[in-house]
């Protein structure tokens, strides 16, 4: 925990934008940020990074997450006598299951939350402070995909691989593109589009590739508003050091207040991104304005 402490007072953004804030990032996206993404729409396309909802998906029922299960409640329903008939359906599902943000309450050490608050603000009545309802109108910014999976010429990065910046800086330059304040950052490691053809959820949860720890510096540093990736943490696992878990989760969330976005589907998005190599767009992903959320289901959009 040494290290991670020692690490989290450099990359640590509490207090920058007031002791109130809980939002932490998002606040690198300005007006001025919006319009550059909205720029970024040439050619008309559209395309949806979100998971479908259903029995179908990743999860194994482990931690409580389960994948969504949706009920019809009302089928050939009637209204009155005539002929009018309606549907309705109700869907059950963990927050966590599948494409989402994890919200600047999903995890923590010390006791405390991003920008200090206290850890006892989280009661099964959800989450007073840092929920991912306090995102308002939501996220809306130029997106940079950087595909790791095509730069190192593979299907999908190695499970258990770890992403440096390096890597990263290598993935910006054979795009052509550099990450800059208020961008969301989507990294594809590939590990999404194996698990679609082979449906092994065992294979997709256990070992999967992700950043490493020394990414946490570089996010910072390129004041990024939020990463997501095609995997289940965004980080490695198994995590670098055995005694050390979820340090990309810690530092991010906790430290840097800089939300994470996992399982996003980037497979057809990175295809035409490489088509006519152009990898930035207007990226938006409102999530649910779950009151108390420490997380939110989402169908990012990703508009070229
Ligand atoms: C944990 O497993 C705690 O987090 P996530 O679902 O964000 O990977």
């Amino acid at each position: 925990m040494d290290v991670l402490r020692t690490l989290a007072r450099k990359v640590s953004n509490w207090g920058r934008w007031g002791p109130d804030d809980e939002v932490g990032t998002f606040n690198f996206i300005t007006p001025e940020v919006v319009r550059r993404a909205a720029a970024c729409v040439k050619r008309g396309d559209v395309f949806s990074l979100g998971l479908p909802l259903d029995s179908e998906g990743p999860q194994l029922g482990r931690q409580g997450r389960m994948n969504p299960i949706h009920l019809m409640s009302a089928v050939e329903g009637r209204v009155g006598e005539g002929d009018f008939r309606y549907s309705d359906d109700i869907v059950v599902m963990p927050l966590q299951c599948a494409t989402q943000w994890d919200s600047l309450a999903h995890v923590y050490y010390d006791g405390q939350l991003y920008n200090g608050f206290p850890a006892t603000t989280i009661t099964a009545a959800g989450a007073a402070r840092n929920a991912i309802d306090r995102l308002g109108p939501g996220i809306v910014s130029r997106g940079v995909l950087l595909d790791v999976a095509r730069l190192w010429g593979v299907d999908r990065v190695g499970p258990g691989v770890a992403i440096k910046p390096a890597d990263l800086e290598a993935a910006e330059r054979a795009a052509g593109v550099r990450v800059e304040t208020g961008d969301v950052l989507l990294v594809r490691t590939g590990h999404l589009g194996v698990f679609k053809l082979d449906r092994d959820r065992e294979g997709y949860l256990r070992r999967t590739p992700g950043l490493g720890m020394a990414c946490v510096e570089w996010l910072h540093a390129r004041q990024v508003a939020a990463v997501a990736t095609d995997t289940v943490a965004v980080e490695v696992i198994p995590w670098e050091d055995p005694a050390l878990p979820l340090p990309v989760h810690l530092l991010c969330i906790r430290d840097v207040g800089l939300t994470l976005g996992e399982m996003f589907d980037l497979d057809e998005l990175a295809a035409a991104c490489a088509r006519d190599g152009v990898w930035e767009f207007l990226f938006s992903a409102p999530p649910l304005k779950v009151t108390g959320g420490v997380g939110s289901p989402l169908n990012p959009l990703a508009v070229r």
